[in-house]
């Protein structure tokens, strides 16, 4: 097949974050920005001749056109198939699913999951290999390294791209374009971990379910699940129509970005199980009668109520979380007498662990969770996963919240987003914390300890450093500090603050009452206000 060498010249920002590259969807608009990303990924990626790739994206805006490029460059680098949930739609955990379940050599996933979307939003790509899970830091950085000297890519121009909204298989020169049902496969999956038969004989015993797909990817997996294969009410899955700006909204399913699901869940009369996932479909809220489950507390109760899910009733190898994620999961891990892992934040460290058979169920405070039965996390599953809990344990989900910390104590946990629009401002505050870090350094009155997080992967023995400042009070409290990687405008201090409590009266208060002292305290150690200007968070989650 006849392919064109298209001379280029680098550019020097297309360092991939927590996940993956994220950039205004401006950014990619730049002539052969998107062309010297992919081109990097297929220089470095070390595909076998023949490869067969799989890809799909959130359908946001962007995604249509670089599905086009993506393909023509697929061909020109002798990739012989690739396989694109119809529409161009795949869900992370979809894709994730379909690379290790086609067996394929990698794939790519077009998205900028919770981030806008729109023209004036975000746009976004992530390589994932052969294992599903996402490329690894070294990878990435290679990869990194090559768009930094990259002087031409290759794509095949003189062909037309096939539709890509039927079923079926098309030919694209030498390479043959698979057009496969986004749902299907995933579906599957699903059905061989929960007891589905469970789950429809609760949703029709007048359990009511509200799940909103935040007008992005997860509303025809949502709609095929719940209501035509649990049969829910077309009622019960809302906003289920993928839109290229998400109908302008934040798809982004946390309490703030979607205040309208916190208020039902706290009204009277309201829904049993209220679920929102986000714009890729990877990231999951639960709200009960009363509010909200925070994701770190899902965690833990998951884990500890595993052993009614028929798919996890042989049990846990071990968990993990990300570091800044709340302890409650070691709690409970303790319990099991299983290890816990903890991991930089970046769902990529759990892969390593997964695909070694040392984890069953794992996640991170930034509302993801899933298991072993995937190399992402996982939005429905988890929603899946809840209502299989409870369609055993025939308990609402605030008893079986209560009942949990009755057992574990409870982790009162709040994460302090601070935007800040410089971002060299942002790394000296870091900087200065880190400092404080070094050892001989005397702690900070009321400080047990602090350190500089690094991580060894066990599987592997690669190391990452410089993963977040972790501050240990001497009464027990806990304070992280670490700079998001993946927002795409100046810089976002997170501030992760926890507290574990037992007393019945403690339990019973409000997380943010609880927190409020800590967080002053966090803004004085850190001397944000000195740094930034900023005498308040931008936002608490
Ligand atoms: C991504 C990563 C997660 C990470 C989250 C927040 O989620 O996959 O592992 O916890 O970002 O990262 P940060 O604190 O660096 O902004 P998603 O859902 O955006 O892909």
């Amino acid at each position: 097949m006849q392919h064109q060498q298209v001379e280029t010249r680098p550019y020097d920002d297309q360092r991939p974050g927590t996940a993956g590259l994220r950039r205004p969807v401006a950014t990619f608009r730049q002539p052969h920005y998107l062309e010297n990303f992919l081109q990097s990924v297929f220089d470095i990626a070390d595909l076998p001749d023949g490869a067969t790739l799989i890809a799909g994206g959130d359908g946001r805006h962007f995604n249509a056109e670089a599905l086009q490029t993506l393909i023509r460059m697929a061909a020109a680098n002798g990739v012989t198939r690739v396989i694109i949930g119809r529409d161009g739609l795949l869900s992370t955990p979809a894709a994730s699913h379909l690379i290790r379940h086609r067996r394929a050599d990698g794939g790519f996933l077009l998205t900028a999951s919770h981030n806008p979307g729109g023209p004036d939003g975000d746009f976004g790509i992530k390589f994932n290999v052969a294992s599903g899970g996402q490329a690894s830091e070294a990878l990435t950085e290679a990869i990194y390294a090559r768009s930094r000297s990259i002087g031409a890519y290759r794509i095949c121009t003189d062909l037309a791209v096939p539709p890509l909204d039927a079923l079926g298989v098309h030919a694209f020169g030498d390479c043959v374009i698979e057009i496969v049902d986004p749902v299907s496969d995933y579906a599957a999956l699903m059905q061989s971990l929960f007891d589905f038969d469970r789950i429809r004989a609760l949703l029709a015993s007048g359990f009511r379910l509200h799940f909103d797909a935040m007008n992005a990817v997860t509303g025809p997996y949502a709609r095929h699940i719940f209501c035509d294969l649990l049969g829910a009410p077309e009622g019960a899955v809302q906003r289920a129509t993928p839109l290229p700006d998400f109908g302008g909204l934040h798809p982004d399913p946390n309490p703030v970005e979607a205040p309208e699901l916190l208020r039902a869940a706290e009204a009277t009369g309201g829904p049993d199980l209220i679920a929102a996932s986000d714009g890729d479909g990877d990231r999951n809220m639960i709200l009960g009668p009363g509010g909200l489950v925070h994701p770190c507390d899902s965690l833990a109760v998951l884990a500890a109520q595993h052993h009614r899910v028929p798919g996890y009733r042989e049990g846990l190898p071990g968990v993990a979380r990300s570091m800044p994620t709340s302890r409650a999961i070691d709690a409970v891990a303790d319990a099991l007498g299983i290890p816990c892992h903890v991991t930089p934040t970046g769902w990529r460290f759990f892969c390593n662990l997964l695909e070694d058979g040392q984890l069953g169920l794992c996640g991170e405070e930034s509302f993801g969770t899933s298991s072993h039965h995937a190399r992402e996390k996982d939005g429905l599953w988890a929603v899946l996963f809840w209502l299989d809990v409870l369609a055993d344990a025939r308990r609402s989900i605030p008893e079986l919240l209560d009942a949990h910390w009755q057992r574990f104590g409870r982790h009162h946990y709040l994460r302090e987003d601070w935007q800040i629009a410089d971002a060299d401002a942002a790394n000296a505050l870091v900087e200065g914390l880190r400092a404080a870090c070094t050892p001989g350094a005397a702690p900070p009155r009321g400080v047990h300890s602090m350190r500089d997080f690094a991580y060894e992967d066990p599987v592997d023995g690669s190391h990452s450093e410089h993963q977040g400042i972790e501050v240990l009070l001497d009464d027990g409290s806990r304070i992280i500090y670490r700079l998001s990687g993946t927002g795409t405008r100046g810089a976002t201090l997170r501030v992760y603050l926890e507290q574990h409590v037992t007393a019945p009266e403690a339990i019973a208060q409000a997380s943010r009452n609880v927190l409020a002292a800590l967080g002053h305290t966090a803004a004085s150690l850190g001397r944000i206000e000195h740094y930034t200007g900023l005498s308040a968070p931008t936002l608490r989650v």
